[in-house]
């Protein structure tokens, strides 16, 4: 087993007038999570990243579910997401760049990704449905938006081909979920270096 200069957990407590969320993290997991969105179909979507990942996530989130989804998804994309760079330290070891390309059934997704503390995001994912169990599927991207802000991640988000809504969907937390676990593994070869000739994840410069 890969020892690890520092457990790679983190917890992020965060409360405003829109949304109040607990998430911790273990990035060296084996996928058991626990999430409460309040959104069924979301709670489905991240238990994916989770599964997929080995991310041991744990989320509560109580959100403002009667004026719509927005907040909560979004702010659970930040907190999410700041628990991941929390958890990841100076990323020294990581492997930082992976992609994937995830099919199911009739369609194609791919993700990409940079865990590069620069944050990008790319969506090009055509959504056919314009609601999902009563969430407007825009705020998706919203969600791959803030995760990517907070935890760093440049990250190329395209959906090649694909009808079913929650195909689509699904198929781009998967392969974001696959692309997140081969780029987060500390690589034996190379543990005790960060992947940059700068010498630092840490920032956009
Ligand atoms: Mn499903």
């Amino acid at each position: 087993m890969t020892k690890f200069n520092e457990n790679r957990i983190a917890l992020i407590k965060r409360k405003t007038n829109e949304t109040n969320i607990e998430v911790k993290v273990n990035l060296d997991g084996d996928g058991k999570n626990f999430i409460d969105t309040g959104l069924p179909f979301f709670d489905h979507m991240l238990e994916q990243l989770s599964k997929h990942s080995l991310i041991d996530i744990q989320l509560k989130c109580i959100g403002d579910l009667q004026i719509d989804a927005h907040h909560t998804m979004e702010d659970i994309g930040w907190a999410l997401g700041k628990a991941i760079n929390d958890a990841l330290g100076n990323k020294r070891g990581i492997k930082r760049y992976s992609f994937n390309y995830l099919p199911m059934d009739e369609c194609l997704t791919r993700c990409c990704i940079d865990v590069s503390g620069r944050p990008w995001l790319i969506w090009n994912v055509f959504l056919p449905g314009i609601t999902i169990k009563k969430i407007e599927t825009e705020i998706f991207r919203e969600f791959f938006q803030s995760l990517s802000q907070a935890a760093g991640f440049t990250l190329h988000v395209e959906n090649l081909y694909g009808t079913n809504t929650h195909h689509i969907l699904e198929s781009c937390f998967k392969s974001l979920a696959i692309s997140l676990r081969e780029a987060i593994k500390i690589d034996p070869q190379n543990s005790n270096n960060i992947p940059s000739t700068k010498g630092t994840l840490f920032g956009s410069n």
